[in-house]
């Protein structure tokens, strides 16, 4: 990676990399889906240093004595730093004011979302105990590489601890306009909690601008320079930029093109297509940004209207369960069983069903070798920071067979322009660009995918750290060296 990277760095992130889970055969890690670690552990194995997280997992004790865990435990790259949560923490903080306030407010699904001064609390105290964590495992001058909507108070909780720290948080999700914002009946505590940090990150420009317009209609005595990207405040400068995340691309190809992925991709061919049928796939996390529904209303919108159609496209989806333990969640993993089965009773017959669903987390080379296998894939989110599992398609695509529906309001179709763009508010807009991609030509299928997969050379998972950290470096050298 050769980053120029001169400080320690502590990353600091709700959900921790590896959870440790008593089973029957003794204790056994799980890596858990989500965008967030799928980034930064190859980044830290690559770095060093330290990972400090909150330890969720039933064997979480038994591995790090003194509340600290290498990475890999046979060879370790890192330190895992776990912080242990009691219930009513994880119910205050994660599940109600995190997951059912601030995420769904963010991706402007406002009659979802519920705030209450109690959650509110239980957030502060929270984020404050994962400040002093910071604080006290922090080498002096290090870099604290901070994320995401459930620690958004960290920032200036760790300035008023450390004020030597020099910090960066990067925000994951869409950020919401202010018109929005605002309904959070703390919305100026948490812009106040975030402007603690040095570098403020977003994915794209839009949320920039959002951020910068809520900044400035929320307080008096604050200056906006909108052309440089900085928030003047208290004395301090900070930068606010768009630093849209990416995949490692090198990293995924040589996954995809191994002998036992390219089996297991084959393998999918042979079992899942016939007679020139196209297959398509979708991954998802069971969450309901990500319009899983609305994807299952413009398939069957779309076999309605394109009869011929039927029995030449196979549908993978896999559906990962997620926060199960918000009732939105699970109903949602039912009402996807149920559509899925009425799909498959009104269209398929004997000798085809159009959808097949994996209900299950699977292997993450496994599920770039589904990738590389398919025909197209469709990204139907609402709404979404970025995307992840869009930049993974194009990566594992070694073949460049697919084509890639990705839907315009997902902060990867600002990069991503090669793809075909779908509004999954418009289901039968949605079956149309469905029908374009099952009749693009092999040669248009390759320029395309080229293209994209160009666009993600140039821009890697390790471009975004490398350019988040030496902004971080760059903007602190100064009171670093005082
Ligand atoms: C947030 C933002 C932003 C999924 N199923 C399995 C599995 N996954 C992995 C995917 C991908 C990740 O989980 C999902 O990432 P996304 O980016 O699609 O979505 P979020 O979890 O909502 O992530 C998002 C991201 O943060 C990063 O900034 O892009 O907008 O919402 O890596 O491959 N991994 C494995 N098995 C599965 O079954 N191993």
């Amino acid at each position: 990676m050769g980053t120029p990277i001169q400080r320690p760095l502590v990353v600091v992130t709700n959900r921790e990399p590896y959870v440790d889970e008593r089973t029957r055969h003794g204790v056994r890690y799980v890596q858990k889906a989500g965008g967030v670690v799928s980034a930064l552990d190859p980044l830290l194995r690559e770095l060093g240093g330290d990972w400090i997280a909150w330890g969720s997992g039933s064997a979480d004790r038994l591995t790090a004595p003194g509340g600290v865990r290498p990475v890999p435990l046979s060879d370790p790259k890192y330190r895992l730093h776990r912080i242990y949560l009691n219930p009513e923490e994880i119910q205050g903080f994660y599940t109600r004011y995190a997951n059912q306030g601030l995420w769904p407010l963010s991706h402007l699904l406002i009659e979802r979302a519920r705030f209450s001064r109690r959650a509110w609390t239980i957030y502060r105290n929270v984020n404050l105990k994962f400040a002093r964590r910071v604080a006290r495992e922090s080498p002096a001058s290090a870099l604290i590489f901070s994320h995401d909507y459930q620690l958004a108070l960290l920032p200036s909780q760790i300035r008023q601890l450390r004020p030597d720290l020099a910090i960066a948080h990067f925000w994951h999700i869409p950020w919401p306009v202010f018109t929005v914002l605002r309904l959070c009946p703390q919305y100026q505590e948490i812009l106040r909690g975030l402007l603690g940090a040095d570098v403020l990150g977003f994915q794209t420009d839009d949320d920039v601008e959002a951020f910068l317009t809520s900044v400035e209609r929320s307080f008096r005595h604050v200056s906006v320079d909108r052309q440089r990207r900085q928030v003047h405040w208290q004395s301090r400068v900070i930068e606010v930029r768009a630093f849209p995340i990416s995949v490692d691309i090198n990293a995924l190809e040589s996954i995809v093109r191994s002998p036992r992925i390219t089996r297991w991709s084959r393998g999918i061919r042979r079992h899942l297509v016939h007679d020139g049928q196209q297959l398509g796939v979708s991954v998802d996390r069971a969450d309901y940004t990500k319009g899983i529904i609305p994807r299952l209303e413009a398939l069957r919108e779309f076999f309605r209207r394109y009869p011929h159609r039927r029995g030449q496209v196979v549908f993978l989806q896999v559906v990962v369960p997620t926060r199960s333990e918000v009732s939105a969640y699970r109903a949602l993993f039912r009402h996807v069983e149920q559509e899925t089965r009425r799909i498959n009773q009104d269209f398929g017959n004997n000798d085809w069903q159009p959808v097949l669903s994996v209900r299950r987390s699977i292997d993450r080379k496994r599920l770039m070798g589904i990738f590389r296998a398919a025909d197209f894939a469709l990204v139907s989110s609402l709404f979404d920071g970025m995307n992840l599992v869009a930049k993974e398609f194009v990566s594992a695509q070694v073949d460049q067979r697919g084509v890639l529906l990705l839907s315009e309001t997902a902060g990867a179709s600002h990069e991503l322009e090669e793809a075909l763009a779908i509004n999954p508010w418009d289901p039968e807009g949605f079956a149309a660009s469905l029908e374009q991609a099952l009749s693009l030509s092999p040669e248009d299928r390759r320029v395309r995918m080229q293209a994209m997969q160009d666009h993600l050379h140039q821009h890697t998972l390790y471009d975004w750290a490398t350019d988040i950290l030496t902004t971080l470096e760059q903007v602190t050298a100064a009171y670093v060296e005082s």
